[in-house]
């Protein structure tokens, strides 16, 4: 059989790391787990990124020539082109727990790194380097602003955006509380294998053990040792695509 010739579409990482947007990550992750090869992307502006997806977002993916958007639908369609190692469990109730958590760790949890990054003004202030450091200076101090606002006003409207930081650094405690109570001492989230909850829920926690991050930016998994021990089986089979390999992982 030919192998389909894939293009991830992407945000760009920054220092080794391949991208900074989560569902990015997972992608990445998904890709390396069914051991397909792929080139990768970097949109340069929202117009470049408008070429890829007409909604404006990432990831986005080529396979073949045919255009996925949407980091779970990206998902559906490597299960059909690649059904080993597969993605989601056989297992019908397990399935709908898998598919449910990755929808939570996709359309919750995901705005508390949102909220993090773009509203908290440490955490901008890292991003602001990381994302917009290679423009040059009078474009930097134009767009950064720009987008910010753009983001801050889509946070707005979702909810995460009216709170403010301690009630989001409590629920985002509360929250990691309660995926360790959900995984107790299981292997993976929906079972004996990985599947794509762990690679969602993986996808994200990286983002938080990036080397240099400011504190507010940093989640101290040892706080939950069985997420964390998690966490290293997941990049024992996957290998991360936020962490730098001299990373604490
Ligand atoms: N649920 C979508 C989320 C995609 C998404 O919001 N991606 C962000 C990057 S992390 C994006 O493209 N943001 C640009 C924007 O909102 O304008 C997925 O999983 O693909």
């Amino acid at each position: 059989m030919i192998s389909p010739k894939i293009k991830l579409i992407q945000y760009a990482g920054t220092n080794g790391i391949l991208t900074l947007s989560p569902p990015c990550a997972k992608v990445h992750m998904a890709l390396q787990f069914k051991g397909l090869e792929y080139e990768t992307y970097n949109c340069k502006s929202p117009k470049d990124v408008k070429r890829f997806n007409a909604r404006g977002r990432l990831p986005s993916l080529q396979v073949d020539g045919e255009v996925f958007v949407d980091s779970s639908d990206i998902l559906t369609e490597l299960d059909r082109i690649q059904p080993e190692p597969p993605l989601l469990p056989k297992d019908p109730k397990l399935r709908a727990q898998c598919l449910l958590l990755e929808d939570w760790v996709d359309e919750v949890l995901y705005f508390y790194g949102v909220y993090l990054r773009w509203v908290d003004i440490q955490g901008f202030a890292w991003l602001k380097q990381a994302v917009f450091g290679t423009l040059p200076a009078p474009l930097r101090l134009i767009v950064a602003p720009i987008v910010r606002r753009q983001v801050k006003s889509r946070l707005d409207g979702q909810g995460t955006g009216l709170k403010p930081l301690e009630v989001v650094q409590r629920e985002l405690a509360e929250r990691l509380q309660l995926l360790s109570d959900f995984l107790g001492e299981q292997t993976y989230f929906c079972g004996q294998a990985i599947s794509r909850a762990d690679l969602s829920l993986a996808a994200s926690l990286d983002q938080t053990q990036i080397l240099g991050l400011p504190p507010v930016l940093q989640i101290d998994l040892a706080r939950w040792p069985n997420l964390q021990n998690w966490l290293q089986r997941v990049h024992g089979a996957v290998p991360a695509a936020a962490i730098k390999e001299t990373g604490p992982f």
